[in-house]
């Protein structure tokens, strides 16, 4: 039986990690959960850590400070990567994204996909509660990367996606550098380049309503900073390695 591992990285998630957890193992019982919390003032960390003893498929990775979604990815799926996972699954943990969908990226997965994207601008995608600007930024950013990065996905900042454990073991995640939500492009990027099979559905997002959101400015220069570098230098030819996936590799575009 494949065995799934979501991990969620936090910073002050208190008002709502629990009921994600929660809803998550409702939904698949045989799987894991792996909160990356760094270091949270609000307590998420110990309330996880006492959800954590009371169910042997909640885990807990504490970090000392905040360092950005990417640190706390890379972390995390290095801890994944090192146990007995078959699929690697990306959720928010504000309840943006539906633990109830998590069937139909198990189900790209197990179809061959290396990575499953949820999707929010594709047929059947919905997103609720976000104000005009938002989209602006997640749309226009989307179609910035996608044509600077010669990209067919549709939703490149989309933080709710699954790999195949096999595929994701072939990154080496030390060179992917990204620290904001930017990291989220460079995965799809990496992927996509090296000719990886690539799964999208259509999600249902709905903005958060506990908590606050931690995007940022400095967020999204680094996007737009990196995307643009990253285009160019593909443009030119420079672009950094692809993988060497195990179902794609060979024949990578
Ligand atoms: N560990 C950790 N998690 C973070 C950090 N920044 C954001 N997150 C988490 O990443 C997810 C998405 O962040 P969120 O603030 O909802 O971003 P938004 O949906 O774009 O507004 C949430 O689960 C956050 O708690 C960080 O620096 N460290
Ligand atoms: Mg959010």
């Amino acid at each position: 039986m494949t065995k799934t591992v979501v991990v969620i990285p936090t910073y002050n998630e208190i008002g709502s990690i629990a009921s994600v957890i929660d809803r998550i193992l409702a939904t698949d019982e045989s799987a894991n959960v792996l909160i990356v919390d760094d270091n949270s003032p609000d307590g998420t960390g110990d309330l996880v850590d006492q959800l954590a003893s009371d169910d042997s498929r909640i885990h807990i990775l504490h970090r000392t400070e905040k360092n950005g979604l990417g640190a706390a990815y890379g972390a995390g799926f290095r801890w994944a990567l090192e146990r007995d996972y078959d699929f690697v699954v990306e959720m928010d943990a504000d309840g943006s994204h539906q633990p109830e969908e998590l069937p139909r990226l198990q189900a790209l997965l197990a179809d061959g996909a290396d990575m499953a994207i949820g999707t929010r601008w594709i047929p059947g995608g919905v997103i609720k509660n976000w104000p005009a600007y938002r989209k602006l930024i997640s749309r226009s950013g989307t179609l910035y990367a996608r044509i600077l990065l010669q990209s067919k996905l549709h939703d490149l900042t989309s933080g709710y996606r699954g790999f195949r454990a096999d595929s994701l073991r072939s990154v080496d995640l030390s060179s992917v550098n990204s620290q904001g939500y930017c990291f989220q492009i460079e995965m799809a990027w990496l992927f996509e380049r090296s000719g990886a099979k690539m799964g999208e559905f259509p999600i249902t997002f709905i903005e958060r309503e506990e908590g606050v959101s931690k995007m940022s400015t400095g967020i999204v220069v680094e996007a737009l900073a990196k995307v643009t570098v990253w285009g160019l230098s593909s443009i030119v030819g420079r672009a950094p390695e692809r993988l060497a996936l195990p179902s794609a590799g060979a024949e990578a575009r």
